[in-house]
Protein backbone atom coordinates (compact mmCIF):
# COMPACT_ATOMS: atom_id res chain seq x y z
CA UNK A 1 0.00 0.00 0.00
CA UNK A 2 0.98 3.16 -0.71
CA UNK A 3 1.45 6.24 1.45
CA UNK A 4 -1.85 7.92 -0.73
CA UNK A 5 -3.91 4.49 0.06
CA UNK A 6 -2.95 4.39 3.49
CA UNK A 7 -3.65 8.27 3.86
CA UNK A 8 -7.20 7.35 1.95
CA UNK A 9 -8.03 4.43 4.40
CA UNK A 10 -7.59 6.31 8.15
CA UNK A 11 -9.72 8.72 6.27
CA UNK A 12 -12.34 6.68 5.47
CA UNK A 13 -12.37 5.25 8.73
CA UNK A 14 -12.97 8.80 10.03
CA UNK A 15 -15.58 9.27 7.53
CA UNK A 16 -17.43 5.82 9.52
CA UNK A 17 -16.92 6.64 13.09
CA UNK A 18 -17.81 10.05 12.32
CA UNK A 19 -21.50 8.48 11.04
CA UNK A 20 -21.23 6.23 13.54
CA UNK A 21 -21.48 9.08 16.16
CA UNK A 22 -18.09 8.31 17.29
CA UNK A 23 -15.78 9.92 19.82
CA UNK A 24 -14.69 13.36 18.61
CA UNK A 25 -11.01 12.70 19.40
CA UNK A 26 -11.16 9.80 17.96
CA UNK A 27 -12.55 10.61 14.46
CA UNK A 28 -9.57 13.69 14.94
CA UNK A 29 -7.42 11.55 15.53
CA UNK A 30 -7.81 9.58 11.62
CA UNK A 31 -8.05 12.69 10.26
CA UNK A 32 -4.76 13.92 11.50
CA UNK A 33 -3.10 11.07 11.28
CA UNK A 34 -4.19 10.51 7.27
CA UNK A 35 -3.13 14.68 6.70
CA UNK A 36 0.41 14.01 8.19
CA UNK A 37 0.53 10.77 6.32
CA UNK A 38 -0.19 12.87 3.09
CA UNK A 39 1.82 14.65 3.41
CA UNK A 40 4.63 12.40 4.20
CA UNK A 41 7.87 12.11 1.32
CA UNK A 42 9.10 8.92 2.11
CA UNK A 43 7.78 5.32 1.74
CA UNK A 44 5.49 4.55 5.48
CA UNK A 45 7.56 1.00 4.56
CA UNK A 46 10.53 2.70 4.43
CA UNK A 47 10.10 4.83 7.42
CA UNK A 48 9.49 1.46 9.07
CA UNK A 49 12.24 -0.75 8.28
CA UNK A 50 15.07 2.55 9.31
CA UNK A 51 16.93 1.47 12.26
CA UNK A 52 17.17 4.53 13.62
CA UNK A 53 13.49 5.59 13.21
CA UNK A 54 10.13 4.66 14.33
CA UNK A 55 6.98 5.25 13.16
CA UNK A 56 5.99 6.97 15.65
CA UNK A 57 8.28 9.65 15.02
CA UNK A 58 5.96 10.91 13.03
CA UNK A 59 3.79 13.22 13.91
CA UNK A 60 0.10 12.35 14.59
CA UNK A 61 0.93 8.34 14.92
CA UNK A 62 0.70 6.90 18.26
CA UNK A 63 1.77 3.21 19.16
CA UNK A 64 -2.11 2.57 18.07
CA UNK A 65 -2.06 4.02 14.72
CA UNK A 66 1.29 2.69 14.12
CA UNK A 67 0.22 -1.09 14.59
CA UNK A 68 -2.55 0.01 12.01
CA UNK A 69 -0.05 1.31 9.75
CA UNK A 70 1.72 -1.79 9.89
CA UNK A 71 -1.38 -3.88 9.23
CA UNK A 72 -1.83 -2.04 6.32
CA UNK A 73 1.41 -2.52 4.78
CA UNK A 74 2.21 -6.20 5.86
CA UNK A 75 -1.85 -7.19 4.67
CA UNK A 76 -3.26 -4.61 2.85
CA UNK A 77 -6.45 -4.44 5.27
CA UNK A 78 -7.29 -2.80 8.33
CA UNK A 79 -10.29 -5.09 10.32
CA UNK A 80 -11.44 -1.91 11.76
CA UNK A 81 -12.37 -0.62 8.37
CA UNK A 82 -14.02 -3.95 7.12
CA UNK A 83 -16.06 -4.30 11.09
CA UNK A 84 -16.98 -0.12 10.46
CA UNK A 85 -18.26 -1.38 6.61
CA UNK A 86 -20.35 -4.06 7.90
CA UNK A 87 -21.78 -1.72 10.29
CA UNK A 88 -22.57 1.65 7.94
CA UNK A 89 -25.53 1.14 5.08
CA UNK A 90 -24.34 0.92 1.83
CA UNK A 91 -26.45 3.74 1.01
CA UNK A 92 -24.27 6.22 3.38
CA UNK A 93 -21.59 5.97 0.96
CA UNK A 94 -23.45 7.39 -1.84
CA UNK A 95 -24.82 9.52 0.45
CA UNK A 96 -21.17 10.68 1.31
CA UNK A 97 -20.59 11.28 -2.02
CA UNK A 98 -22.99 14.33 -2.22
CA UNK A 99 -20.71 17.65 -1.97
CA UNK A 100 -21.84 19.45 1.27
CA UNK A 101 -23.36 15.70 2.64
CA UNK A 102 -20.80 14.56 5.83
CA UNK A 103 -21.22 12.09 7.55
CA UNK A 104 -23.62 13.75 10.48
CA UNK A 105 -26.02 14.40 7.74
CA UNK A 106 -26.03 11.26 6.05
CA UNK A 107 -26.69 9.41 9.03
CA UNK A 108 -29.98 12.07 10.06
CA UNK A 109 -31.18 11.83 6.21
CA UNK A 110 -30.99 7.86 6.85
CA UNK A 111 -32.29 7.44 10.15
CA UNK A 112 -35.18 10.32 9.65
CA UNK A 113 -35.93 9.96 6.54
CA UNK A 114 -34.94 6.07 5.54
CA UNK A 115 -33.21 7.64 2.43
CA UNK A 116 -32.25 4.15 0.68
CA UNK A 117 -30.56 5.47 -2.37
CA UNK A 118 -29.83 8.78 -4.34
CA UNK A 119 -33.16 8.62 -6.12
CA UNK A 120 -34.61 8.79 -2.98
CA UNK A 121 -33.03 11.29 -1.71
CA UNK A 122 -33.95 13.17 -4.96
CA UNK A 123 -37.74 12.90 -4.34
CA UNK A 124 -37.28 13.31 -0.50
CA UNK A 125 -35.87 16.78 -1.68
CA UNK A 126 -38.79 17.73 -4.11
CA UNK A 127 -41.43 16.80 -1.74
CA UNK A 128 -39.76 18.82 0.93
CA UNK A 129 -39.29 16.27 3.19
CA UNK A 130 -35.38 16.98 3.73
CA UNK A 131 -35.83 20.63 4.80
CA UNK A 132 -37.92 19.41 7.24
CA UNK A 133 -35.54 17.58 9.05
CA UNK A 134 -33.81 19.09 12.15
CA UNK A 135 -30.60 21.21 11.58
CA UNK A 136 -30.89 20.97 7.43
CA UNK A 137 -33.81 24.00 6.38
CA UNK A 138 -34.73 25.03 2.74
CA UNK A 139 -31.15 26.75 1.78
CA UNK A 140 -29.46 23.18 2.59
CA UNK A 141 -32.24 21.03 1.11
CA UNK A 142 -31.99 23.34 -2.27
CA UNK A 143 -28.00 22.66 -2.54
CA UNK A 144 -28.34 19.25 -1.55
CA UNK A 145 -30.60 18.71 -4.90
CA UNK A 146 -28.69 20.57 -6.62
CA UNK A 147 -25.73 18.37 -5.95
CA UNK A 148 -27.19 14.64 -6.57
CA UNK A 149 -26.89 15.26 -9.97
CA UNK A 150 -22.70 15.70 -9.68
CA UNK A 151 -23.28 12.41 -7.19
CA UNK A 152 -24.92 10.26 -9.31
CA UNK A 153 -22.76 10.99 -12.33
CA UNK A 154 -19.93 8.12 -13.27
CA UNK A 155 -17.46 10.18 -14.09
CA UNK A 156 -17.22 12.15 -10.78
CA UNK A 157 -16.17 8.86 -9.20
CA UNK A 158 -12.89 8.45 -11.49
CA UNK A 159 -9.45 8.49 -9.57
CA UNK A 160 -7.69 11.66 -9.99
CA UNK A 161 -5.00 11.50 -12.66
CA UNK A 162 -2.01 12.48 -10.28
CA UNK A 163 -3.27 9.16 -8.36
CA UNK A 164 -3.16 6.91 -11.18
CA UNK A 165 0.34 7.99 -12.29
CA UNK A 166 1.36 7.23 -9.21
CA UNK A 167 0.21 4.01 -9.79
CA UNK A 168 1.24 3.45 -13.48
CA UNK A 169 4.87 4.65 -12.59
CA UNK A 170 5.51 2.40 -10.27
CA UNK A 171 3.67 -0.34 -12.56
CA UNK A 172 6.16 0.84 -15.58
CA UNK A 173 9.55 0.76 -13.73
CA UNK A 174 8.05 -3.07 -12.29
CA UNK A 175 7.31 -4.23 -15.73
CA UNK A 176 11.19 -2.42 -17.33
CA UNK A 177 12.84 -5.00 -14.58
CA UNK A 178 11.00 -8.12 -16.66
CA UNK A 179 13.90 -9.43 -18.67
CA UNK A 180 11.32 -10.54 -21.66
CA UNK A 181 9.56 -7.39 -22.12
CA UNK A 182 11.06 -5.39 -24.75
CA UNK A 183 9.51 -2.08 -24.41
CA UNK A 184 6.80 -1.17 -21.70
CA UNK A 185 4.37 2.01 -22.20
CA UNK A 186 1.03 3.11 -20.69
CA UNK A 187 -1.42 4.12 -22.56
CA UNK A 188 -5.30 4.98 -22.51
CA UNK A 189 -6.29 8.17 -20.96
CA UNK A 190 -3.35 7.82 -18.17
CA UNK A 191 -1.21 8.58 -21.36
CA UNK A 192 -3.67 11.26 -22.79
CA UNK A 193 -3.42 12.88 -19.68
CA UNK A 194 -7.20 13.15 -18.75
CA UNK A 195 -7.66 14.95 -15.30
CA UNK A 196 -9.00 11.44 -14.26
CA UNK A 197 -8.68 8.23 -15.16
CA UNK A 198 -10.94 4.96 -15.29
CA UNK A 199 -8.45 2.51 -15.17
CA UNK A 200 -4.79 2.62 -16.04
CA UNK A 201 -3.36 0.35 -19.85
CA UNK A 202 -0.11 -0.98 -20.64
CA UNK A 203 1.27 -1.96 -23.64
CA UNK A 204 4.45 -4.34 -23.97
CA UNK A 205 6.52 -5.52 -26.51
CA UNK A 206 7.72 -9.31 -26.21
CA UNK A 207 7.83 -12.72 -27.62
CA UNK A 208 7.14 -14.28 -24.35
CA UNK A 209 3.94 -13.20 -23.14
CA UNK A 210 3.27 -15.60 -20.29
CA UNK A 211 6.80 -14.53 -18.33
CA UNK A 212 5.55 -10.97 -18.89
CA UNK A 213 2.25 -12.11 -17.44
CA UNK A 214 3.98 -13.88 -14.02
CA UNK A 215 6.14 -11.06 -13.71
CA UNK A 216 3.14 -9.17 -13.53
CA UNK A 217 1.34 -10.98 -10.89
CA UNK A 218 4.54 -11.15 -9.15
CA UNK A 219 4.30 -7.28 -8.68
CA UNK A 220 3.73 -6.64 -5.06
CA UNK A 221 0.77 -4.31 -5.17
CA UNK A 222 -1.20 -6.69 -6.99
CA UNK A 223 -4.55 -6.82 -4.93
CA UNK A 224 -6.04 -9.68 -6.95
CA UNK A 225 -5.83 -10.67 -10.54
CA UNK A 226 -8.99 -10.19 -12.19
CA UNK A 227 -8.63 -11.75 -15.10
CA UNK A 228 -5.61 -13.92 -17.41
CA UNK A 229 -5.49 -14.62 -20.83
CA UNK A 230 -2.44 -15.33 -23.27
CA UNK A 231 -2.21 -11.45 -24.57
CA UNK A 232 -4.12 -9.45 -22.21
CA UNK A 233 -4.07 -9.78 -18.52
CA UNK A 234 -6.45 -7.39 -15.77
CA UNK A 235 -5.33 -7.18 -12.57
CA UNK A 236 -6.68 -4.97 -9.39
CA UNK A 237 -4.14 -2.80 -7.75
CA UNK A 238 -3.82 -0.05 -5.06
CA UNK A 239 -7.24 2.09 -4.59
CA UNK A 240 -8.77 -0.80 -6.40
CA UNK A 241 -7.69 0.41 -10.09
CA UNK A 242 -8.01 -1.75 -12.70
CA UNK A 243 -4.92 -2.31 -14.55
CA UNK A 244 -5.37 -4.07 -18.11
CA UNK A 245 -1.77 -5.36 -19.51
CA UNK A 246 -1.64 -6.12 -23.24
CA UNK A 247 1.45 -8.19 -24.45
CA UNK A 248 2.60 -7.83 -28.58
CA UNK A 249 4.98 -8.70 -30.72
CA UNK A 250 7.90 -5.77 -31.74
CA UNK A 251 6.15 -5.60 -35.57
CA UNK A 252 2.73 -4.21 -33.71
CA UNK A 253 3.74 -2.36 -30.77
CA UNK A 254 3.27 0.79 -32.36
CA UNK A 255 0.18 -0.36 -33.79
CA UNK A 256 -1.27 -1.18 -30.51
CA UNK A 257 0.30 1.59 -28.51
CA UNK A 258 -1.87 3.74 -31.05
CA UNK A 259 -4.79 1.90 -30.49
CA UNK A 260 -4.66 1.68 -27.10
CA UNK A 261 -3.91 5.31 -26.24
CA UNK A 262 -7.17 6.10 -27.82
CA UNK A 263 -9.64 7.81 -27.70
CA UNK A 264 -12.05 5.96 -28.87
CA UNK A 265 -13.14 8.93 -30.65
CA UNK A 266 -9.74 9.96 -32.42
CA UNK A 267 -9.22 6.16 -33.45
CA UNK A 268 -12.98 6.42 -34.95
CA UNK A 269 -11.81 8.93 -36.97
CA UNK A 270 -8.21 7.40 -38.15
CA UNK A 271 -10.16 4.51 -39.02
CA UNK A 272 -12.28 5.78 -41.17
CA UNK A 273 -9.08 8.28 -43.12
CA UNK A 274 -7.61 5.00 -43.62
CA UNK A 275 -10.52 3.90 -45.24
CA UNK A 276 -10.97 6.77 -47.24
CA UNK A 277 -7.03 5.74 -48.30
CA UNK A 278 -8.15 2.42 -49.05
CA UNK A 279 -6.29 1.07 -45.90
CA UNK A 280 -7.26 -0.26 -42.78
CA UNK A 281 -5.73 0.25 -39.06
CA UNK A 282 -6.37 -1.90 -36.28
CA UNK A 283 -4.16 -2.69 -33.04
CA UNK A 284 -2.26 -5.24 -35.32
CA UNK A 285 -0.87 -3.06 -37.57
CA UNK A 286 -2.19 -0.27 -41.26
CA UNK A 287 -3.29 -2.97 -44.08
CA UNK A 288 -4.13 -2.96 -47.45
CA UNK A 289 -8.12 -3.17 -47.85
CA UNK A 290 -7.75 -5.58 -50.69
CA UNK A 291 -4.59 -6.58 -51.82
CA UNK A 292 -3.83 -7.85 -54.85
CA UNK A 293 -1.65 -10.49 -54.04
CA UNK A 294 0.10 -12.46 -50.76
CA UNK A 295 3.06 -9.82 -50.72
CA UNK A 296 0.85 -6.79 -50.98
CA UNK A 297 -1.41 -8.15 -47.57
CA UNK A 298 1.52 -7.28 -45.38
CA UNK A 299 1.59 -5.03 -42.77
CA UNK A 300 2.69 -1.78 -44.03
CA UNK A 301 3.30 0.14 -40.60
CA UNK A 302 2.67 -1.49 -36.96
CA UNK A 303 6.28 -0.90 -35.24
CA UNK A 304 6.26 2.72 -34.12
CA UNK A 305 3.33 4.54 -33.56
CA UNK A 306 5.06 8.23 -35.71
CA UNK A 307 5.15 4.90 -38.82
CA UNK A 308 1.31 4.28 -38.37
CA UNK A 309 0.26 7.64 -38.78
CA UNK A 310 2.99 8.35 -41.22
CA UNK A 311 1.10 5.60 -43.71
CA UNK A 312 -2.03 7.21 -43.66
CA UNK A 313 -0.37 10.46 -44.48
CA UNK A 314 0.02 12.49 -40.63
CA UNK A 315 2.51 13.63 -38.50
CA UNK A 316 2.83 11.99 -35.38
CA UNK A 317 0.18 13.16 -33.03
CA UNK A 318 0.77 13.92 -28.74
CA UNK A 319 -1.48 11.40 -27.29
CA UNK A 320 -3.06 14.62 -25.53
CA UNK A 321 -4.61 15.92 -28.53
CA UNK A 322 -6.35 12.91 -29.31
CA UNK A 323 -10.01 13.56 -28.46
CA UNK A 324 -11.31 13.43 -31.65
CA UNK A 325 -11.18 17.04 -32.24
CA UNK A 326 -9.62 18.86 -35.10
CA UNK A 327 -6.35 16.96 -34.69
CA UNK A 328 -6.08 14.60 -37.78
CA UNK A 329 -6.94 17.70 -40.12
CA UNK A 330 -3.99 19.94 -38.13
CA UNK A 331 -2.20 16.76 -38.45
CA UNK A 332 -2.67 15.95 -42.49
CA UNK A 333 -2.09 20.25 -42.84
CA UNK A 334 0.65 20.22 -40.71
CA UNK A 335 -0.25 22.55 -37.77
CA UNK A 336 -0.24 20.90 -35.16
CA UNK A 337 0.60 23.39 -32.34
CA UNK A 338 4.32 22.58 -30.67
CA UNK A 339 2.60 21.88 -27.12
CA UNK A 340 4.48 23.61 -24.31
CA UNK A 341 6.55 21.53 -21.61
CA UNK A 342 7.47 21.45 -18.09
CA UNK A 343 10.88 22.89 -19.26
CA UNK A 344 9.85 25.94 -20.81
CA UNK A 345 8.26 26.87 -17.15
CA UNK A 346 10.58 29.76 -15.73
CA UNK A 347 8.12 30.22 -12.46
CA UNK A 348 5.84 30.08 -9.96
CA UNK A 349 3.48 32.47 -9.49
CA UNK A 350 0.89 31.16 -6.49
CA UNK A 351 1.79 29.73 -3.69
CA UNK A 352 1.28 30.16 0.37
CA UNK A 353 3.62 29.54 2.80
CA UNK A 354 3.27 29.43 7.08
CA UNK A 355 2.17 32.84 7.42
CA UNK A 356 -1.26 31.50 6.61
CA UNK A 357 -2.09 28.27 5.51
CA UNK A 358 0.74 26.74 4.08
CA UNK A 359 3.08 24.27 6.15
CA UNK A 360 6.44 25.71 5.08
CA UNK A 361 8.15 28.78 5.73
CA UNK A 362 8.85 31.58 3.25
CA UNK A 363 12.60 30.81 3.16
CA UNK A 364 12.21 26.65 2.72
CA UNK A 365 9.54 27.83 0.10
CA UNK A 366 12.34 30.11 -2.27
CA UNK A 367 15.00 27.06 -1.56
CA UNK A 368 12.20 24.56 -2.89
CA UNK A 369 11.19 26.76 -6.13
CA UNK A 370 15.35 27.38 -6.46
CA UNK A 371 16.25 23.17 -6.41
CA UNK A 372 13.53 23.37 -8.86
CA UNK A 373 15.27 24.79 -11.09
CA UNK A 374 13.30 28.42 -11.43
CA UNK A 375 14.07 31.91 -11.84
CA UNK A 376 11.38 33.43 -9.70
CA UNK A 377 8.85 32.86 -7.77
CA UNK A 378 5.80 34.73 -6.52
CA UNK A 379 4.62 34.31 -3.00
CA UNK A 380 0.78 34.87 -2.75
CA UNK A 381 -0.69 34.14 0.92
CA UNK A 382 -4.36 34.77 1.22
CA UNK A 383 -5.56 38.15 2.47
CA UNK A 384 -7.50 38.68 5.81
CA UNK A 385 -11.24 37.73 4.41
CA UNK A 386 -9.81 33.81 4.55
CA UNK A 387 -10.08 33.94 8.47
CA UNK A 388 -10.19 30.31 8.39
CA UNK A 389 -6.33 30.44 7.01
CA UNK A 390 -5.74 33.41 9.25
CA UNK A 391 -5.08 35.54 6.47
CA UNK A 392 -3.14 38.65 5.95
CA UNK A 393 -4.27 42.26 6.78
CA UNK A 394 -2.28 45.09 5.62
CA UNK A 395 0.35 45.01 8.87
CA UNK A 396 1.41 41.60 8.03
CA UNK A 397 1.09 41.31 4.32
CA UNK A 398 3.57 44.68 4.51
CA UNK A 399 6.05 42.90 7.01
CA UNK A 400 5.99 39.84 4.85
CA UNK A 401 7.50 41.79 1.99
CA UNK A 402 9.95 43.74 4.51
CA UNK A 403 11.18 40.01 4.57
CA UNK A 404 10.75 39.34 1.04
CA UNK A 405 13.22 42.31 0.42
CA UNK A 406 15.47 41.14 2.87
CA UNK A 407 15.75 37.71 0.92
CA UNK A 408 16.10 38.84 -2.20
CA UNK A 409 18.94 41.09 -0.84
CA UNK A 410 20.95 37.91 0.27
CA UNK A 411 19.71 36.16 -2.86
CA UNK A 412 21.47 38.61 -4.90
CA UNK A 413 24.27 38.91 -2.85
CA UNK A 414 25.20 34.66 -3.22
CA UNK A 415 26.94 33.72 -6.28
CA UNK A 416 25.52 30.95 -7.97
CA UNK A 417 22.59 32.12 -10.22
CA UNK A 418 19.59 32.68 -7.96
CA UNK A 419 15.52 33.64 -7.94
CA UNK A 420 13.89 36.48 -7.38
CA UNK A 421 11.10 36.69 -5.07
CA UNK A 422 8.12 38.97 -5.97
CA UNK A 423 5.80 40.03 -3.66
CA UNK A 424 2.12 39.01 -4.37
CA UNK A 425 -1.08 38.32 -2.08
CA UNK A 426 -3.98 36.11 -3.28
CA UNK A 427 -6.37 38.64 -2.42
CA UNK A 428 -10.37 37.56 -1.99
CA UNK A 429 -13.17 38.78 -3.97
CA UNK A 430 -15.74 40.06 -1.48
CA UNK A 431 -19.37 38.37 -1.46
CA UNK A 432 -20.30 42.37 -2.25
CA UNK A 433 -17.86 43.31 -4.94
CA UNK A 434 -14.35 44.23 -3.88
CA UNK A 435 -11.49 42.73 -2.79
CA UNK A 436 -10.46 42.14 0.79
CA UNK A 437 -7.12 44.72 0.79
CA UNK A 438 -7.30 48.42 -0.70
CA UNK A 439 -6.12 49.45 -4.11
CA UNK A 440 -3.35 51.33 -2.04
CA UNK A 441 -1.57 48.49 -0.74
CA UNK A 442 -2.38 46.44 -3.80
CA UNK A 443 -0.30 49.10 -6.21
CA UNK A 444 2.64 48.06 -4.19
CA UNK A 445 2.81 44.61 -5.14
CA UNK A 446 4.91 43.07 -8.04
CA UNK A 447 2.31 40.31 -8.88
CA UNK A 448 -1.87 40.18 -7.38
CA UNK A 449 -3.70 36.49 -7.73
CA UNK A 450 -7.85 37.61 -7.50
CA UNK A 451 -9.51 34.29 -6.17
CA UNK A 452 -13.35 33.74 -5.14
CA UNK A 453 -13.25 31.71 -2.31
CA UNK A 454 -16.75 32.73 -0.54
CA UNK A 455 -20.56 33.24 -1.68
CA UNK A 456 -19.93 30.33 -4.39
CA UNK A 457 -23.65 29.76 -4.08
CA UNK A 458 -24.64 32.87 -5.72
CA UNK A 459 -26.44 33.54 -9.25
CA UNK A 460 -24.55 33.76 -12.18
CA UNK A 461 -25.04 37.33 -12.78
CA UNK A 462 -23.36 37.81 -9.32
CA UNK A 463 -20.55 36.12 -9.60
CA UNK A 464 -19.67 36.66 -13.18
CA UNK A 465 -19.77 40.60 -11.93
CA UNK A 466 -17.31 40.28 -8.81
CA UNK A 467 -14.81 38.64 -11.50
CA UNK A 468 -15.43 40.89 -13.68
CA UNK A 469 -14.73 44.10 -11.21
CA UNK A 470 -11.79 42.48 -9.97
CA UNK A 471 -10.39 41.72 -13.97
CA UNK A 472 -10.72 45.21 -14.03
CA UNK A 473 -9.03 46.71 -11.27
CA UNK A 474 -5.49 47.81 -12.51
CA UNK A 475 -3.41 45.90 -9.90
CA UNK A 476 -4.94 42.55 -10.14
CA UNK A 477 -2.89 40.46 -12.60
CA UNK A 478 -4.18 36.63 -12.90
CA UNK A 479 -7.80 35.09 -11.67
CA UNK A 480 -6.89 31.99 -9.56
CA UNK A 481 -8.81 29.26 -10.29
CA UNK A 482 -11.53 30.97 -12.03
CA UNK A 483 -14.02 28.34 -11.92
CA UNK A 484 -14.21 27.02 -8.24
CA UNK A 485 -14.76 23.16 -8.95
CA UNK A 486 -13.32 20.41 -7.36
CA UNK A 487 -12.42 17.29 -9.26
CA UNK A 488 -15.28 15.02 -7.85
CA UNK A 489 -16.16 16.82 -5.03
CA UNK A 490 -17.31 19.92 -6.09
CA UNK A 491 -18.52 21.41 -9.53
CA UNK A 492 -17.61 24.52 -10.18
CA UNK A 493 -20.10 27.95 -9.41
CA UNK A 494 -22.04 29.19 -11.59
CA UNK A 495 -19.88 31.44 -14.33
CA UNK A 496 -19.96 33.35 -17.18
CA UNK A 497 -17.01 32.39 -18.64
CA UNK A 498 -17.03 33.71 -22.19
CA UNK A 499 -17.89 37.35 -20.32
CA UNK A 500 -14.65 36.61 -17.85
CA UNK A 501 -12.68 35.67 -21.20
CA UNK A 502 -13.65 38.42 -23.22
CA UNK A 503 -12.94 41.10 -20.11
CA UNK A 504 -9.55 39.46 -19.18
CA UNK A 505 -8.53 39.92 -23.03
CA UNK A 506 -9.45 43.80 -23.19
CA UNK A 507 -8.02 44.79 -20.20
CA UNK A 508 -4.74 42.29 -20.40
CA UNK A 509 -5.26 40.38 -17.01
CA UNK A 510 -4.05 36.63 -17.06
CA UNK A 511 -6.06 34.03 -16.20
CA UNK A 512 -4.96 30.73 -14.19
CA UNK A 513 -4.40 27.07 -14.50
CA UNK A 514 -4.34 26.12 -11.34
CA UNK A 515 -1.83 22.87 -11.18
CA UNK A 516 -3.43 20.95 -8.37
CA UNK A 517 -4.76 17.77 -9.26
CA UNK A 518 -7.82 18.67 -7.77
CA UNK A 519 -8.89 21.83 -9.09
CA UNK A 520 -6.92 21.95 -12.86
CA UNK A 521 -8.96 24.68 -13.27
CA UNK A 522 -9.29 26.40 -16.20
CA UNK A 523 -9.77 22.98 -18.05
CA UNK A 524 -8.82 22.75 -21.71
CA UNK A 525 -11.89 23.69 -23.24
CA UNK A 526 -12.03 27.05 -21.18
CA UNK A 527 -7.84 27.07 -21.81
CA UNK A 528 -8.18 26.86 -25.47
CA UNK A 529 -11.33 29.46 -25.65
CA UNK A 530 -8.96 32.11 -23.42
CA UNK A 531 -5.86 31.53 -25.69
CA UNK A 532 -8.14 32.14 -29.25
CA UNK A 533 -9.24 35.30 -27.51
CA UNK A 534 -5.57 36.16 -26.93
CA UNK A 535 -5.83 36.00 -22.99
CA UNK A 536 -2.14 34.47 -21.67
CA UNK A 537 -2.73 31.87 -18.92
CA UNK A 538 -0.34 31.28 -16.12
CA UNK A 539 0.06 27.89 -14.93
CA UNK A 540 0.83 27.79 -11.11
CA UNK A 541 0.97 25.38 -8.29
CA UNK A 542 -0.83 27.22 -5.42
CA UNK A 543 1.57 25.02 -3.53
CA UNK A 544 0.78 25.04 0.54
CA UNK A 545 4.32 22.76 1.09
CA UNK A 546 7.32 22.58 -0.69
CA UNK A 547 6.09 19.07 -2.24
CA UNK A 548 3.15 21.06 -3.49
CA UNK A 549 5.28 22.36 -6.32
CA UNK A 550 5.76 19.44 -8.01
CA UNK A 551 2.47 19.46 -9.05
CA UNK A 552 3.21 21.93 -12.01
CA UNK A 553 3.51 19.14 -14.50
CA UNK A 554 -0.31 18.19 -13.97
CA UNK A 555 -0.71 21.83 -15.68
CA UNK A 556 1.36 21.73 -17.73
CA UNK A 557 -0.44 18.55 -19.00
CA UNK A 558 -4.16 20.32 -19.00
CA UNK A 559 -2.09 23.22 -21.36
CA UNK A 560 -1.31 21.00 -23.31
CA UNK A 561 -4.57 19.07 -24.26
CA UNK A 562 -5.92 22.59 -24.30
CA UNK A 563 -3.01 22.94 -27.61
CA UNK A 564 -1.03 25.78 -25.43
CA UNK A 565 2.26 26.21 -26.67
CA UNK A 566 4.83 28.58 -24.66
CA UNK A 567 3.99 31.81 -25.76
CA UNK A 568 0.66 31.58 -24.58
CA UNK A 569 1.74 30.53 -20.85
CA UNK A 570 3.06 34.25 -19.01
CA UNK A 571 5.23 32.23 -16.81
CA UNK A 572 7.44 30.96 -19.76
CA UNK A 573 9.10 34.04 -19.99
CA UNK A 574 12.10 35.89 -18.29
CA UNK A 575 11.18 37.77 -15.33
CA UNK A 576 11.95 40.98 -17.57
CA UNK A 577 9.80 40.08 -20.35
CA UNK A 578 6.80 39.24 -17.68
CA UNK A 579 7.26 42.46 -15.60
CA UNK A 580 6.58 44.05 -19.48
CA UNK A 581 3.37 42.27 -19.71
CA UNK A 582 2.12 43.61 -16.27
CA UNK A 583 3.57 46.83 -16.90
CA UNK A 584 0.65 46.69 -20.61
CA UNK A 585 -1.87 45.95 -18.08
CA UNK A 586 -1.53 48.92 -15.84
CA UNK A 587 -0.73 51.23 -18.52
CA UNK A 588 -3.45 50.22 -20.25
CA UNK A 589 -5.73 50.41 -17.57
CA UNK A 590 -4.75 53.95 -16.14
P1 LIG B 1 -10.69 5.41 -19.16
O1 LIG B 1 -9.99 4.12 -18.88
O2 LIG B 1 -12.16 5.34 -19.02
O3 LIG B 1 -10.13 6.54 -18.38
O4 LIG B 1 -10.44 5.82 -20.70
P2 LIG B 1 -9.54 5.12 -21.79
O5 LIG B 1 -9.49 6.03 -22.95
O6 LIG B 1 -8.27 4.68 -21.20
O7 LIG B 1 -10.44 3.88 -22.23
P3 LIG B 1 -10.25 2.31 -22.12
O8 LIG B 1 -9.37 1.92 -20.99
O9 LIG B 1 -11.62 1.74 -22.13
O10 LIG B 1 -9.57 1.91 -23.48
C1 LIG B 1 -8.26 2.30 -23.81
C2 LIG B 1 -8.21 2.69 -25.24
O11 LIG B 1 -8.43 1.55 -26.07
C3 LIG B 1 -9.28 3.68 -25.67
O12 LIG B 1 -8.92 5.01 -25.42
C4 LIG B 1 -9.36 3.40 -27.15
C5 LIG B 1 -9.12 1.92 -27.24
N1 LIG B 1 -10.41 1.23 -27.30
C6 LIG B 1 -10.98 0.50 -26.34
N2 LIG B 1 -12.16 0.01 -26.77
C7 LIG B 1 -12.34 0.45 -28.01
C8 LIG B 1 -13.36 0.31 -28.99
O13 LIG B 1 -14.36 -0.36 -28.77
N3 LIG B 1 -13.18 0.95 -30.18
C9 LIG B 1 -12.07 1.69 -30.43
N4 LIG B 1 -11.96 2.31 -31.60
N5 LIG B 1 -11.11 1.86 -29.53
C10 LIG B 1 -11.23 1.24 -28.35
CA1 LIG C 1 -8.03 3.21 -19.50
CA1 LIG D 1 -8.75 -0.29 -20.14
ZN1 LIG E 1 -4.00 29.88 -3.30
Amino acid sequence: MTNADIAATFDHVADLLEYQGGNVFRVRAYRNASRAIGMLVEPLDAVRRDPDRRLTDIEGIGADLASKVESLLDTGRLPLLDDLQKQVPAVAFDLMRVPGLGPKKAKALFDELAIESLDDLERACQEGRVAAIKGFGAKTQAAILGNIAFAKDPGNTRILWSEADAVASSLIDWMRGCPEARQVEGAGSWRRGRETVGDVDLVIDSASAAAVMDHLERWPDVAAVMQRGDTKTSVRGPRNLQIDVRVVPAESFGAALQYFTGSKEHNVKLRSLARSLGLSINEYGVHRLAPPDAAAAAALAGRTEAEVYEAVGLRWIPPELREGGDELARAAAGSLPRLIELSDIRGDLHMHTSATDGEDTLADMVRAALDRGLDYVAITDHGQRVTMAHGLDRTRLLRQWDQIDTLNAALAAAERPGIVVLKGIEVDMLERGGLDLPDEVLARADWVVASLHYGQNQPRDRITARIIEAIENPHVSVIGHPTGRLINRRPPYDVDLDAVIEAAARTGTCLEINANPWRLDLDDRHAAAAKRAGVKLVISTDAHSTRGLDVMRCGILQARRAGLEKDDVANTRSLADLRRLLAKKSASAS
